[in-house]
């Protein structure tokens, strides 16, 4: 697709799908690093940046975060990359990486991401933000699948609430009513199939309700230079934390 047609796709539906944007080469290189990763510097992690869906079970690994931070392969991933260029192209302004973090849903137990809007916890202004999905293996109903709802960024920021779910404390209560449903796109992908959505976009994943299959991608998020931390949503969400209670 040409990089025009990207954006006005973007533009028009908060979301792009990029079939086989990186190769099967550079996949096997990433899940390498990240196995590696995972063997050998994932114990060691502050616990707000590495989650299990059973506590302290290593083998229910679901997510880490700023994976950026710890190692230098995934630091230029985000950084001098063609992600980057893309996140440039799709927000028209030069962007800052902020995060590179693996999702795993583990077989059986890897629960659905709620439905929720990814500005809610950026808090930016303007929401100058792309998040990117990258298809580490074959991802479909069964494994838990992402869906975005088509057209769901022209039409502000929904009402969120907190969830139970580690890692997506915020979610969208009243989510499936038609306009939703309606308007929900899933995506069937393969390895290196690259979603992108814009921070308004709603977006959930299905749980992973396979018996022996994993669920594993990598998220990328790029904040736009001109995006600013919007200081009052901000303090509203400091004081609905302190009211609801750790
Ligand atoms: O992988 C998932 O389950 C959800 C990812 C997500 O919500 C995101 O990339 O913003």
């Amino acid at each position: 697709m040409e990089a025009e047609s990207l954006k006005s796709t973007f533009d028009r539906d908060g979301f792009i799908y990029l079939p086989a944007f990186l190769s099967t080469e550079q996949i096997a290189e990433i899940r390498e690093r990240l196995d590696r990763f995972i063997a050998e510097k994932s114990a060691a992690l502050p616990p707000e940046h590495i989650k299990y869906e059973v506590k302290e079970d290593a083998t229910t690994l679901k997510m880490i975060q700023d994976l950026q931070v710890y190692d230098p392969f995934f630091a230029d991933v985000l950084f001098t990359s063609t992600f980057t260029k893309l996140a440039e192209e799709l927000l028209e302004e030069e962007v800052i990486g902020k995060t590179v973090e693996y999702f795993n849903k583990p077989p059986k137990i890897g629960k659905a991401t709620p439905p929720h809007q990814d500005g809610y916890y950026f808090m930016l202004k303007p929401m100058s933000a792309v998040t990117m999905w990258m298809a580490l293996e074959d991802v479909d109903a069964e494994n838990g699948w992402v869906s975005y709802v088509k057209g769901s960024h022209k039409l502000g920021m929904r009402h969120h609430a907190f969830t139970n779910t580690l890692g997506f404390s915020q979610g969208i209560p009243d989510f499936g009513i038609p306009a939703d449903m309606e308007k929900e796109v899933f995506f069937k992908t393969k390895p290196g199939d690259l979603l992108v959505h814009h921070a308004l976009t709603i977006h959930r994943a299905s749980p992973n309700t396979s018996e022996h299959r994993t669920r594993k991608a990598m998220g990328l998020i790029y904040f736009g230079a001109s995006a600013a931390e919007d200081v009052a949503a901000k303090a509203a969400y400091v004081k609905a934390l302190n009211q609801t209670g750790p």
